[in-house]
């Protein structure tokens, strides 16, 4: 089954009061969704203290939860910057973090690159590392083939990873498909450890896209840093017919173990739950 197949009436927009199959009871950290952000305005986040370099404003223009969503744009043969917080406190070995956010990525998105520095062709979306932006890095990536416009071959193929700047490879298969025009709640947990028991894991709405061993963090080494989009390293591919912006809504990030599990009985942040739910 793949993402997106599985949701049926949990996903649309402005349904804002989703059914929901098991209510949360954990305590989240962050959890917004966009209802005290002001409209035309950069996101500021719930702490006030979000850093988006002007690439992530809030619009009406459509939103899963509510009234607003955060609209991220970049452009053209540039590396754009989605925006990046800090967390109240750092999780060090032992702690596990859930973050999961919705987007809706329309048709003509591009998450094509130029095929410059870095990235080749990964849009680094769900991120979390120590405090500052220090690696190593986690992150949830999206990507596909360089150099395509809308309506060329693959466009429409996005294809999802964990990987990890210090010293992991790529560990999900890559075989799901991103949906698109649709709300879709992806989402990246990481069991932080030094002794060989750490994990990453992801999902997209209730599908679980695979995990793979997290590497012992480096002593004195914590979690606080939480991104969106960020960043499309390897310059931005915009051409032809594509278009350069997606929206996110309903954010919610957890230390608490959810009290929600997959259908492998991982813990996890269920699509049905809503930060107006806390
Ligand atoms: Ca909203």
């Amino acid at each position: 089954m793949g993402i997106g197949e599985n949701v049926g009436e949990n996903v649309g927009e402005n349904t804002g009061q989703n059914r929901s199959i098991i209510l949360p009871t954990y305590t989240p950290l962050i959890a917004d969704n966009m209802s005290t952000e002001t409209i035309g305005q950069e996101y500021v986040g719930p702490l006030g203290t979000y850093f988006t370099n002007g690439t992530a404003v809030i619009t009406d223009e459509r939103s899963h939860s509510g009234t607003k969503s955060n609209k991220v744009s970049f452009t053209h043969n540039s590396n754009s910057f989605g925006g990046g917080d800090d967390l109240v406190l750092d999780y060090g070995p032992g702690s596990t973090l859930w973050y999961r956010c919705y987007f809706y990525f329309p048709s003509t998105l591009s998450f094509s690159n130029a095929g410059g520095h870095d990235a080749w062709g990964w849009g680094k979306f769900l991120m979390m590392c120590k405090r500052g932006h220090i690696s190593p890095r986690a992150y949830l990536q999206l990507t596909s083939q360089i150099q395509l416009d809308y309506g060329d071959s693959g466009f429409d193929q996005t294809k999802t990873y964990i990987i990890n700047d210090g010293s992991l490879g790529n560990c999900t298969s890559g075989e799901d498909v991103l949906p698109r025009d649709q709300w879709t709640a992806l989402q990246l947990a990481w069991k932080i450890s030094s002794t060989g028991d750490g994990w990453y894991r992801a999902w997209a709405d209730d599908t679980y896209l695979g995990g793979c061993d997290a590497p012992n963090v480096p002593d004195g080494y914590t979690v606080a840093t939480w991104g969106i989009g960020n960043y499309w390293n390897g310059l931005a591919w915009v051409q032809g017919d594509s278009t350069s912006a997606f929206y996110i809504d309903d954010i919610i990030i957890t230390a608490d173990q959810p009290n929600t599990v997959d259908s492998g009985g991982r813990p996890y942040i269920h699509p049905s739950h809503y930060p107006s739910q806390f």
